[in-house]
């Protein structure tokens, strides 16, 4: 009894989506577009991996791969056709096209912009993955790091066409950097480094600073609630953290 879980709601735009990290990249830049551009709204359904409900085929048919997030478009006019969006970049980079107009959350700058996508595909094909690996997690942390100390800047993005800068307020953007849906992305999973088995971000000074930067928004805080109430507890023990990581490590790896 799922299938409803495709039809159209109020809004135009459908997150299906569960509680982890890149299902809360989807819903944090939900909740930050909502916050930015008054009038637009989107609706969401929580997909249970209790039931595996990922792996049915209603929902094999807007996200082949089965896993979370996927996303509905809906027609705006009469007549036109649902669109179905997965992958959590590929969800990012359509709400930025077609929501974030004014580039609040994103870059209009042409080397900006491809600054972003490097990041992002930093994110997406290391970060998330290796999120299960701890080693490769903290070399991963440590370019973060280097990143938000300023140590290595484009000379085309930087303010004085020098490739060292000052500390960094956000991974991407010109100076101090703009927080952008880049930011996004990267936080649901340095949030949960404990999961990865790194307890502590002392190591990481700048990537500690910018994580607080980024939980305190408002937006951030509300994206983490969907599909339900968080319950994430940094000072879990060490056993639950164990726990936690061998879960997450078959959300990510596959059952
Ligand atoms: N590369 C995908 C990864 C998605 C992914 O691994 N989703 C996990 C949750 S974080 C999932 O749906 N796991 C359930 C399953 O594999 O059956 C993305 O970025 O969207």
């Amino acid at each position: 009894m799922s299938a409803p879980k495709l039809a159209k709601g109020p809004a135009d735009f459908k997150l299906l989506t569960a509680g982890t990290p890149n299902g809360y990249k989807a819903s944090i830049l939900l909740e930050e577009l909502v916050a930015a551009y008054p009038g637009f709204t989107y609706d969401f359904e929580g997909i249970s991996f209790k039931s595996n409900e990922q792996k049915e085929e209603w929902f094999l048919q807007v996200n082949p791969n089965g896993r979370i997030p996927a996303a509905i478009v809906y027609p705006k006019e009469q007549g036109g056709k649902e669109h179905y969006v997965f992958e959590s970049a590929s969800i990012s980079l359509w709400l930025i096209d077609h929501i974030d107009t004014a580039h609040k959350l994103s870059f209009e700058d042409e080397y900006e912009k491809s600054e972003a996508l490097s990041w992002l595909f930093f994110m997406h094909g290391g970060l998330g993955p290796m999120q299960g690996y701890r080693e490769e997690t903290k070399r991963l942390y440590s370019v973060l790091e280097d990143r938000l100390a300023g140590r290595r800047e484009d000379p085309a993005t930087s303010e004085d066409g020098k490739t060292h800068g000052r500390e960094r307020e956000y991974v991407v953007g010109k100076g101090k950097g703009k927080y952008s849906f880049v930011d996004v992305n990267i936080y649901p999973w340095v949030r949960t480094h404990a999961w990865a088995g790194v307890e502590s971000l002392a190591e990481y000074p700048n990537l500690s600073k910018w994580l607080d930067r980024v939980a305190a928004r408002p937006a951030v805080k509300r994206g983490l609630d969907i599909p339900e109430k968080n319950t994430y507890n940094p000072a879990m023990t060490e056993e639950e953290q164990t726990k936690k990581a061998e879960a997450a490590k078959q959300w990510i790896h596959g059952k």
